[in-house]
């Protein structure tokens, strides 16, 4: 079991990106935990790419191979994520804020909702607050998930929150934030309703947002 998911992980840092579905699919169809591979071996991967990149041993290219290899392993992991609710127990806006391009953390708590039962809107990247706003009033959501990785872009959670007081949407709309950056005293002193340390902890918020349990 151990060997499958190092060998995993080590695929996600060195990038074999043409390998890394086949062995993903075979440490399922072994049996391992889809939980299990997330968290201790795609997951444990970026957590090393991202020490790497942080100590100059590696560099943006290795780092957005790596990022891909981790999506491509995702994707053949998240089939046996879905949950298969028959009902919606909500509807929720996903989306990275302005200026960051981040995505492999909203998509992995966009697809723990989806498995959930939840109906997500995943908006992408880079959304600036006027488009944040415009989908809030198209789409009527009952929460507003926000992902940040960057110090530099978690400030954008705030002026949304700003722009929701502003335009009269705040009460209708619960806001979670999330991304590696982002903390429970950040998401408090910006007036955000929760904070999720993680794609498990977004559910279970989501969940009590809606009153909504398992
Ligand atoms: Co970038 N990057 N990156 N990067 N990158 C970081 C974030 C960094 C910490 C690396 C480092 O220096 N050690 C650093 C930020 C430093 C800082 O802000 N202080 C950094 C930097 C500097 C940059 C660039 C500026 C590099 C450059 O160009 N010089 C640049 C910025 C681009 C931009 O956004 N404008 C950049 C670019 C990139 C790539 C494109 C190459 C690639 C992203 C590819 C992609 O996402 N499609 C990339 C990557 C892969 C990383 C690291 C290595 C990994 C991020 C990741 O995917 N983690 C990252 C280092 C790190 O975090 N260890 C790093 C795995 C993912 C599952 O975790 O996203 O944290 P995470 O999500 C978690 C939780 O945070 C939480 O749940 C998830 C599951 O547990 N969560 C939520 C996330 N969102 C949530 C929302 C919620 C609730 C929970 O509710 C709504």
């Amino acid at each position: 079991m151990a060997d499958h998911l190092n060998t995993i992980k080590d695929a996600v840092i060195g990038g074999k990106h043409a390998e890394i579905k086949e062995l993903v699919q075979k440490a399922l169809d072994e049996g391992l935990d889809p939980g299990g591979i997330i968290n201790d071996a795609l997951i444990a991967a970026m957590d090393v790419v991202g020490k790497d990149f942080g100590s100059g041993k590696i560099f943006v290219p290795e780092m957005l191979v790596a990022a891909m290899t981790m999506k491509a392993g995702l994707e053949i992991v998240k089939p046996r994520l879905a949950g298969g609710a028959s009902q919606s127990r909500g509807t929720i806006i996903m989306a990275t804020v302005k200026g960051d391009l981040h995505d492999i953390g909203k998509n992995l708590v966009t697809m723990m909702l989806e498995g959930a039962g939840f109906k997500v809107f995943d908006l992408g990247v880079d959304l600036g607050v006027d488009k944040l706003i415009e989908q809030v009033k198209a789409l009527n959501p009952d929460v507003l998930g926000l992902s940040a990785l960057l110090t530099t872009t978690m400030s954008e959670m705030q002026k949304v929150i700003g722009e929701l007081k502003a335009q009269g949407l705040r009460d209708r709309i619960k806001v979670l934030v999330g991304g590696a950056p982002v903390d429970q005293a950040f998401a408090d002193k910006i007036g955000a309703d929760g904070y999720g340390a993680n794609a498990a902890d977004a559910v279970e918020l989501a969940r009590r947002f809606t009153g909504t349990h398992a």
